[in-house]
């Protein structure tokens, strides 16, 4: 048995994406970020700092993306996303896999300012600032990178894009792409993806950002 433990719309979906790119079924037991079921006790054995994703599978738990990616690709190398030791694209596999969260870090901040405080009044002007600009620095290799070829690898789809796919679906709430064509032509490329398309089925309607852009006025 194959368990996903999963918050739809977060880091967890790249595990469900990457899981139906190798064609593995596994069950998804959904939770919310704001009921306090990452808090339970139960879920705290399971993610010791409450979060998602964490994957049962080969009889362990394994919490953390980046190393669940990691071992999904070294323990099923048949799927070909993975650059093993010695592959001229190790280096920059891990890099991708591993700035994911650098990118990932600076769209949580955002997520905890704009969709989970409570009250607007507590929110932070400057941080967002500061955050959203951190945040759009982070797209300009990425751009680069894929106006020279059709993935974040040049050899062509890896886990590096599921890594970084999952951003880069959340990025425009924050950052309008309109100075990222590579990035958007991406974004289609991806989106036509059939694992993709079944992993968004699961996932279900996007539901986590109640608005399409989120905005500092001078207000
Ligand atoms: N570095 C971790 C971060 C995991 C993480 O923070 N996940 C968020 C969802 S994107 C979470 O579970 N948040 C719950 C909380 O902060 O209470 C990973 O990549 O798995």
């Amino acid at each position: 048995m194959i368990r996903l433990h999963h918050v739809p719309f977060t880091r967890s979906f790249r595990i469900l994406w990457l899981l139906q790119e190798m064609g593995i079924e596994s069950e998804v037991a959904r939770y919310s970020i704001t009921d306090g079921s990452l808090r339970s006790e139960a879920f705290l054995k399971i993610s010791p700092a409450g979060r998602v994703p964490a994957l049962e599978i080969d009889g362990q738990v394994l919490f953390e993306s980046g190393a669940i990616t990691e071992y999904l690709c070294e323990t099923r190398p048949e799927h070909g996303f993975g650059r093993p030791p010695g592959h001229p694209e190790r280096v920059a596999w891990l890099e991708w896999i591993h700035y994911a969260e650098t990118m990932a870090h600076l769209i949580a901040n955002l997520n905890l300012q704009w969709v989970f405080l409570r009250d607007p009044a507590t929110r932070s002007p400057v941080l967002l600032k500061i955050e959203t600009k951190r945040l759009a620095l982070t797209l300009a290799p990425l751009e680069r990178a894929l106006a020279a070829q059709d993935h974040i690898l040049p050899s062509g789809f890896s886990a590096a894009d599921t890594m970084l796919g999952y951003n880069l679906l959340a990025v425009p709430h924050f950052v309008r792409l309109d100075p990222y064509p590579a990035i958007r032509a991406y974004l289609d490329r991806i989106a036509a993806r059939p694992a993709y398309r079944a992993a968004r089925a699961i996932d279900g309607p996007q539901r986590f950002y109640a608005q399409d852009f989120y905005e500092l006025t001078d207000a």
